[in-house]
C-alpha cells in the first residue's frame, strides 16, 4: 500500500441514510470531570503566514501545495480540541443527539473492539480499510460501543463527532470551526514552512512529541509515544503558540469544503475555501498515522470526510474572532 492509497485510512467516510431526529436528555455531571479545559482560547495577531508545503515526502494529490501567502485577520482559537467533558456540558445542557446516535453507528479501530466481543460488536468492516468497524451503539460517549465509556478518558478529544456535530456545538459555544488557513497558521505555531507545529524533525532528542502510531499499520500499534488510541490533549507540550495536541491525536474539523487546487499567484485574505462541495477539510491528522504509511501528521498535510461521517479518531476544535 502506497501514498496513492485513498485517505479511507485516515477516516472512512459513511454512506448515511436520514435518521428521525428525536432528543433525548442525558445525564451528566461536571463534577465527573477531572479538569476543566473548557473556554481556554489563545488570541492570535493573524498576519501574512505560508500556507501548504512542496515538500516531496507529501501527498500531491491532497493539495498540499503549491506554497502560497495567505493573510488572516486576528482571531482566537482553543487551545485544545474539544474533549469529552467540554461536548457532555454541551449535551446536557441543550439535549443535542450526535449523528452517530441518530445513525445508530459509528466506525470504530478495528484493534479497540475486546477481541472476545468483536464479532457481537462489529456489523461490517470497509472493503478497501478493512480496519475500520461500523459499530451499532458506538458514540461520543461509548466509543468503542455498548460496555464502553469515557469515564477514563474525560480530558481526551470528543470522537465519533461529524462535522453537522461540531458545527452545532461550535455555536453553542458561541463560536466557529476553523477555516483550514486559521488552523493552520494557529499549528504552525510562529515558525515558517516547518513540517511540524515544533520544527522539522518528527522526535527531536528521540522524543516523542505526539500521539501517532508506531509499528506494522494496521496489525500492531507498539505506542512507543505512551498511547495506542487517544491521550489527554495536554499529554505533549504545545506549540509556539500554546496549543496543544495540533498534530495526531485526533483529526480535526475545519470549516471549510475541501478543494485540492491552489495557485500561489497573490497573497489571500482570510481564505474561506470552496462555496460548496461534498466534502469537508480535515487537518493534523491522528494516533492511527504512521510514517511508512500516512505521515499525515504534518502542518501542510490534509485530508477530507463528508460532514455526515464520524469515526473514533476525528474531533475538533473551535476558533472566534477577535474581541
Ligand atoms: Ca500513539
Amino acid at each position: 500500500m502506497g501514498k496513492d492509497f485513498p485517505a479511507s485510512c485516515c477516516a472512512p467516510a459513511a454512506a448515511h441514510e436520514r435518521a428521525a431526529a428525536a432528543l433525548s436528555s442525558q445525564a451528566w455531571s461536571r463534577e465527573d470531570s477531572h479538569r476543566d479545559v473548557a473556554d481556554s482560547m489563545v488570541s492570535l495577531p493573524g498576519g501574512t503566514f505560508l500556507m501548504g508545503t512542496d515538500y516531496p515526502g507529501g501527498f500531491p494529490g491532497d493539495g498540499e501545495g503549491p506554497v502560497r501567502a495567505v493573510s488572516l485577520s486576528p482571531f482566537q482559537i482553543d487551545k485544545f480540541p474539544v474533549t469529552n467533558t467540554d461536548f457532555a456540558a454541551f449535551v446536557q445542557n441543550t439535549g443535542y443527539r450526535t449523528e452517530a446516535e441518530h445513525f445508530g453507528w459509528s466506525f470504530v479501530f478495528w484493534s479497540h473492539i475486546p477481541e472476545d466481543r468483536f464479532d457481537e460488536l462489529v456489523e461490517d468492516t470497509v472493503a478497501a480499510a478493512p480496519w475500520w468497524c461500523k459499530v451499532p451503539g458506538s458514540y461520543w460517549k461509548q466509543p468503542e460501543g455498548p460496555g464502553s465509556s469515557i469515564h477514563e478518558r474525560l480530558t481526551h478529544p470528543v470522537v465519533h463527532v461529524s462535522w453537522n456535530d461540531a458545527a452545532t456545538y461550535a455555536a453553542w459555544a458561541k463560536k466557529a470551526l476553523p477555516t483550514e488557513a486559521q488552523w493552520e497558521y494557529a499549528a504552525r505555531g510562529g515558525l515558517e514552512q516547518k513540517l511540524y507545529p515544533w520544527g522539522d524533525e518528527l522526535t527531536p532528542n528521540g522524543e516523542h512529541r505526539c500521539n501517532i502510531w508506531q509499528g506494522q499499520f494496521p496489525a500492531q500499534d507498539t505506542a512507543d509515544d505512551g498511547y495506542a488510541g487517544t491521550c489527554s490533549v495536554d499529554a505533549f507540550p504545545p506549540n509556539g503558540y500554546d496549543l496543544y495536541s495540533v498534530t495526531g491525536n485526533v483529526w480535526e474539523w475545519c470549516a471549510d469544503w475541501f478543494q485540492s487546487s491552489f495557485s500561489s499567484g497573490t497573497t489571500l485574505n482570510d481564505p474561506t475555501g470552496p462555496s460548496d462541495g461534498q466534502s469537508k477539510v480535515m487537518k493534523g491528522g491522528s494516533f492511527l498515522c504512521h510514517a511508512s504509511y500516512c505521515n499525515r501528521y504534518r502542518v501542510a498535510a490534509r485530508t477530507t470526510n463528508t460532514p455526515d461521517s464520524s469515526a473514533s479518531n476525528i474531533g475538533f476544535r473551535c476558533v472566534r474572532p477577535f474581541a
